[in-house]
């Protein structure tokens, strides 16, 4: 039997419960009391006097933590066998919310280690395809003028877990932990560039970072001209040693391997420079057998933190089904959200800022019946391009690569309020 509408219930814009995206925008979200969401007891007339209100607080500290009943927001690592400091940390998405990666948060991804560099010690040296080569200590480079943007940052092989024949039974941070976004402020690389005079002849620049993996990548010259930043600052506080201190290259929405930590030499050159970490890694293996090389933006992707595996759904009725969405060609134009596993889809809100190449915050409501649902994502950027169906991903590219994988991530919720990652 259909009920009759009440003026003040949401529209359903999709299957399986899914509303107009302006509903918590307008006063319908008082409404949201009304279901089980807020503890209404008679008894909540008086609040009691706490223990913590009667004695004086702690003392102060130089530098902030976070609340002790948060340990269980936190980075999850793992080093390759044999090494203390090869591998990665990731972010734990699902319990953050906003936009910026805290620092101590920020993912890692290292290749030998995180290298105890001595600032005063540090040199830059641009060379090369240059009219004068330039060597910059941390102080010189301070003093030129500096900006800031808010990127992201991707590994390549973040979301590499959905290449798997079956579903990988984990959620959000071991998929797609690799991924954080931060505030950036440094100096343009244009500007250095500009005053070492750069040769005709030059297109590329290699970059190299001082730890001891011998990391180094070519990297277009438009794009070091464009929009590469020496970052010296990472929110706010200088670059944190796990993310390049003292000084990195951000490329923005380019790979994450491209963007070159602890950066120490940038050498100008006619072609790229075909190092260890273009050639045998960072390259797309085809069904083929043919390898793509030089796949530079991370393209569009989106993945739904909340509800995500590992978090309760609690009780049926209104829920905020919330994520990130992200693309290296630019700003997120779109984010679509299905709650019928991709048959109907509702349009997102969009929370402000939308900048490019930086994640954006999307939220839809969502009117959970308690019955089985498979949730999922879809972005779509400014440059046009949609975020496919990891079928349609594996089909176009096929399933032996290990980077770019930017497909649709599916969680089933089921009656008993679990979610899963499920292939849909
Ligand atoms: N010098 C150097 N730069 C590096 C790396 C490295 O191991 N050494 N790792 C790269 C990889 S693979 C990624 S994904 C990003 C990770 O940046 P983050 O650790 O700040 O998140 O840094 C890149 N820059
Ligand atoms: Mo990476």
């Amino acid at each position: 039997m259909r009920k009759t509408k009440r003026a003040s219930e949401p529209e359903q814009v999709a299957g399986n419960g899914l509303l107009d995206r302006r509903f918590f925008l307008t006063a319908g979200a008082a409404a949201i009391g009304s279901t089980a969401l807020i503890d209404k007891t008679d008894a909540a007339e008086e609040l009691p006097v706490e223990p913590w209100m009667k004695t004086p607080g702690s003392p102060f500290t130089p530098y902030g933590q976070p609340s002790k009943h948060t340990n269980m927001v936190a980075r999850t690592f793992a080093s390759a066998p044999g090494t203390t400091g090869t591998g990665a940390s990731r972010t734990p998405h699902h319990l953050l919310d906003g936009t910026i990666t805290p620092n101590g948060l920020h993912f890692e991804r290292h290749h030998n280690g995180i290298p105890d560099i001595n600032p005063e010690a540090h040199r830059l040296l641009i060379h090369g395809l240059v009219k004068r080569p330039l060597v910059f200590t941390l102080d010189a480079l301070m003093r030129y003028p500096m900006e800031s943007r808010i990127a992201f940052i991707e590994c390549a092989g973040n979301s590499s877990l959905l290449y798997q024949k079956d579903p990988a039974p984990v959620g959000v941070q071991p998929i797609h932990g690799l991924l954080s976004c931060a505030e950036w402020t440094g100096v343009r690389l244009a500007t250095l560039l500009d005053e070492a005079g750069i040769d005709p002849g030059a297109q590329w620049i290699l970059a190299e970072g001082a730890d001891s993996s011998g990391m180094s990548r070519s990297v277009p010259l438009a794009k070091a001209m464009d929009d590469a930043l020496i970052a010296i600052y990472q929110n706010g506080e200088p670059v944190r040693p796990s993310n390049g201190y003292p000084m990195r290259l951000l490329l923005p929405g380019y790979e994450g391997n491209m963007n070159v930590k602890w950066l120490r030499r940038i050498k100008l050159t006619a072609a790229p420079t075909m190092t260890k970490d273009e050639t045998s890694k960072y390259t797309i293996l085809l069904a083929d057998g043919k390898s793509l090389q030089f796949c530079f933006a991370q393209e569009a992707k989106s993945v739904i933190t909340r509800p995500s595996p590992g978090l309760s759904m609690g009780a049926p009725g209104l829920h905020e089904i919330t994520g990130l969405a992200w693309s290296g060609y630019g700003r997120i134009a779109k984010v679509e959200v299905s709650a019928d596993g991709g048959a109907s889809w509702a349009q997102a809100a969009l929370q402000d800022p939308v900048l490019p190449m930086a994640v954006t915050r999307f939220r839809s409501p969502w009117r959970w019946d308690g019955g089985p649902a498979v949730l999922q994502s879809r972005a779509k950027d400014d440059s046009g391009y949609v975020q496919p169906s990891r079928s349609k991903l594996i089909a176009d590219r096929g399933g032996r690569g290990a980077y770019h994988f930017n497909g649709i991530t599916s969680w089933s919720v089921a009656e008993s309020g679990e979610v899963k990652h499920v292939y849909a």
